[in-house]
């Protein structure tokens, strides 16, 4: 299984991500995700979708060590804390592919840089994410059935060892 980590600041529309991928709906409504959730995509690959609250950064770092792939997004608003998302990944996991989306390109947004710019509202580069970020992670050695459910236990709850 390869976990992949979604992070950034508040409303830069993380979890609209993951709805308009898996749900294939937009809502502009706004509820703030507390801790973090988890989406399975496939049977090889979850979604983590970590909250932006400072409360939570301590249970979202110890997940940035066992990742796979991380995917911070960002608006034009927010352009400046890209770096220190990179910054708070990299100094817990030197090894991990991590790709910058730009979201809600339907207003009017400039970045050079971005790798990718989407709209969840316009439907645009959404299913464009993955593809640019899987193939920059390595292939997970494959698991027993047992170890899935360990590792699947130790990604929910960051604190079995
Ligand atoms: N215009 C526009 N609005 C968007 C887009 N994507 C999300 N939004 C809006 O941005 C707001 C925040 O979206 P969320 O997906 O909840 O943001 P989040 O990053 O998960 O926020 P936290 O859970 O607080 O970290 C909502 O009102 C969405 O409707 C987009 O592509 N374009
Ligand atoms: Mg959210």
């Amino acid at each position: 299984m390869q976990h992949v980590i979604i992070v950034g600041n508040a409303r830069v529309g993380k979890t609209s991500f993951i709805y308009r991928l898996t749900n294939k709906t937009f809502s502009e409504s706004y509820c703030a995700t507390i801790g973090k959730d988890m989406h399975v995509i496939n049977p090889t690959l979850t979604l983590h979708d970590h909250s932006s609250m400072e409360r939570y950064q301590d249970l979202c770092r110890l997940h940035y060590k066992t990742a796979h792939g991380a995917i911070v997004f960002f608006d034009s608003e927010t352009v400046n804390s890209v770096n220190i998302w990179v910054g708070r990944i990299r100094r817990e996991n030197k090894k991990i592919p991590i790709i910058k989306v730009l979201n809600k390109c339907d207003m009017d947004t400039v970045s050079d840089i971005c790798d990718l710019r989407i709209s969840c509202k316009e439907n645009k580069g959404v299913t464009d994410v993955l593809p640019l970020l899987i193939p920059r992670m390595e292939i997970p050695i494959k698991t027993s059935p047992l170890q899935t459910l360990v590792e699947y236990l130790q990604q929910s709850y960051c604190s079995i060892s």
